[in-house]
């Protein structure tokens, strides 16, 4: 066993390079390989699974894992090592499964099997931990192209994982959807395929993406109406209080009815802030406000919240002694030592948390203040889309920026503080995802009785904001890449790397990502996708908006 890994899957990696000992996030290596040998078992359970599909045969089960399996090695989700190998021999167990009914039906696959969809698991954590070198990344392919692609498309297999998982628990999948999984993850095991296979098998991936936001945004909408304009104080109540972060609205709510009637306020921190917007969350008159800011900051916030933490996905971040105690996960994200809420007989039950939101005390006054409104997503924008149109025909709407995605750690983000700041007055800034925190409570005012700034949500509503863009570009009668808007995108983890592709397969233009780019991407596929997409890497703010309204750079 050695203590080497690679990962490059998140923006943060060592050097813009890779994390080769310790991941900068907090994986430890062994975590790391451990990861690496699931995807592996994945691919193998893929390649029989996909196989049987096409002959008709479905998996229930097998979907289900594939699902949650990647979405457990998505950035900032799940630490446990010990936790992640039952995944690997489950997945074993059910490529075995594909395979006899395969056989049994007579369409047993023929000629070679890859080894990700042939070999054994070891049965203990050393022996996967040995085994895990052939499943590492660098041993994947030698051309330094394909292996972009393949990690470009495993990275938003990933995130697309993360949507399906959420959707899923609120009783939405889709099967086209389920059936993409197989397919690309078995086509990453195909040395047969070369560069031109692997980027239209990565448009159609964009496609399948966008029908899984599509049922995710149904689940959410569905189980908790759609969002509307709220103000969220950013202050606090005197008393016991938790703090929920992380973006799966059915554990809030699970716990929101668990805490009613006992005195305890809820926040949100980081992603769940637009939870507030939906009208059976917001109903619960315990649900109270919003703390704090974005995922990176949860180490100072956290230890300053007086109250319990419940972490329901990423990004979780190694706890800080004068919280670990108090603080919870559930779902797929775990970090061994921390108290894990599992869901049994259909039910979470939260008593633990309630219990050491009690025993912590909560704050000692009333402070309720500032407020900030949210809740502006596709049916609320759509719902103002004709006085929209006018306003952008008559000039006074000059151009929308949507300035989105994940935030992080590492320096260099203050380039979308500074830009939100120097939009002129007379566009208007649509947001999502966590990257907003780096100005969200800013006051950008009104245009023409609009707020200026509009928060559409988590980056799982991804889907609210290309809705609006296609449904201006209706409007306009012209494609998106004509309309007066501009994509400004920061890119954190593998759910910003789906939704990115699945804005490349919708055919949308000159997007500007940052602050830096992907480190899997090889100069080749970069060079690809600035040529037929325009895709830009960010400069400075007053560049860039210089560039994008067409006047000279101040
Ligand atoms: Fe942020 Fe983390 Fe929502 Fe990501 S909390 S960084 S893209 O997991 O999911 O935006
Ligand atoms: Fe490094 Fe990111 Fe991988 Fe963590 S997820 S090990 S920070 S590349």
């Amino acid at each position: 066993m050695t203590n080497s890994m690679f990962c490059r899957q998140c923006e943060q990696t060592q050097n813009s390079k890779a994390c080769l000992n310790q991941g900068v996030c907090g994986k430890s290596a062994e975590t790391a390989r451990m990861q690496d040998l699931l995807v592996y078992a994945l691919k193998g359970l893929a390649w029989h699974g996909h196989k049987a599909r096409q002959a008709g045969i479905k998996d229930a089960e097998a979907d289900r894992l594939i699902m949650e399996g990647l979405f457990t090695t998505v950035t900032n989700v799940n630490f446990d090592t010990a936790a992640i190998a039952p995944m690997i021999w489950k997945a074993v167990a059910l490529r075995e499964r594909a395979k006899t009914a395969l056989a049994k039906s007579g369409k047993a696959a023929q000629g070679p099997v890859p080894p990700a969809a042939s070999f054994s698991p070891a049965q203990d954590i050393a022996g996967l931990l040995d085994q895990s070198g052939e499943a590492a990344l660098p041993a994947d392919h030698k051309d330094e192209d394909i292996r972009a692609l393949r990690e470009t498309l495993l990275f938003g297999l990933k995130g697309m994982a993360a949507y399906a998982d959420h959707a899923f628990i609120l009783g939405k999948e889709d099967d086209g959807v389920n059936g993409f999984f197989y397919e690309g993850l078995s086509a990453l095991t195909d040395d047969k395929l070369g560069a031109q296979d692997y980027l239209a098998l990565i448009m159609r991936f964009g496609q399948a993406n966008f029908k899984c936001l599509e049922i995710l945004d149904a689940a959410n909408t569905g189980a908790y109406g759609h969002p509307v304009p709220t103000q969220v104080p950013l202050g606090h109540k005197k008393g016991p209080a938790i703090l929920v972060s992380g973006h799966d609205l059915r554990d809030l709510f699970e716990l929101l009815e668990q805490t009613e009637g006992k005195g305890i306020s809820l926040y949100t921190h980081g992603e769940m802030l637009p939870a507030h917007a939906y009208p059976k969350l917001k109903a619960f008159k315990h649900f109270y406000g919003h703390y704090g800011s974005a995922w990176q900051n949860q180490y100072k916030e956290f230890a300053e919240f007086p109250g319990a933490l419940l972490m329901t996905t990423n990004c979780i971040q190694r706890p800080a002694s004068s919280y670990t105690g108090r603080i919870f996960t559930t779902g797929l994200v775990q970090w061994p030592g921390v108290k894990h809420i599992e869901r049994a007989a259909g039910k979470k039950d939260f008593a633990p948390v309630i219990e050491a939101a009690l025993e912590a005390g909560g704050f000692s006054e009333d402070a309720p203040g500032k407020e900030i409104t949210i809740g502006f997503a596709r049916n609320t924008v759509l719902g103002a889309a004709e006085t929209v149109v006018k306003l952008v025909k008559a000039g006074k709407i000059k151009h929308f920026f949507l300035i989105g995605g994940c935030d992080g750690a590492k320096p260099g983000r203050n380039y979308y503080t500074d830009f939100a700041r120097k939009v002129p007055k007379d566009c208007l800034i649509l947001t999502l995802a966590c990257g907003k925190f780096r100005f969200n409570t800013l006051e950008f005012g009104e245009l023409e009785g609009l707020p200026r700034l509009l928060d559409c949500g988590q980056c799982n509503d991804a889907y609210s904001a290309i809705v609006i863009a296609l449904a201006l570009a209706k409007a306009f009668n012209c494609t998106v890449n004509e309309l007066p808007l501009s994509l400004i995108l920061s890119w954190y983890e593998q759910k910003a790397v789906c939704i990115l592709l699945t804005l490349l397969s919708l055919g949308v233009k000159n997007i500007r990502l940052g602050p830096t780019l992907p480190a899997f991407v090889s100069p080749n596929i970069l060079k690809a996708l600035v040529e037929n997409f325009g895709l830009k890497p960010v400069t400075t703010p007053d560049k860039d908006i210089a560039d994008i309204l067409g006047v000279a750079a101040k």
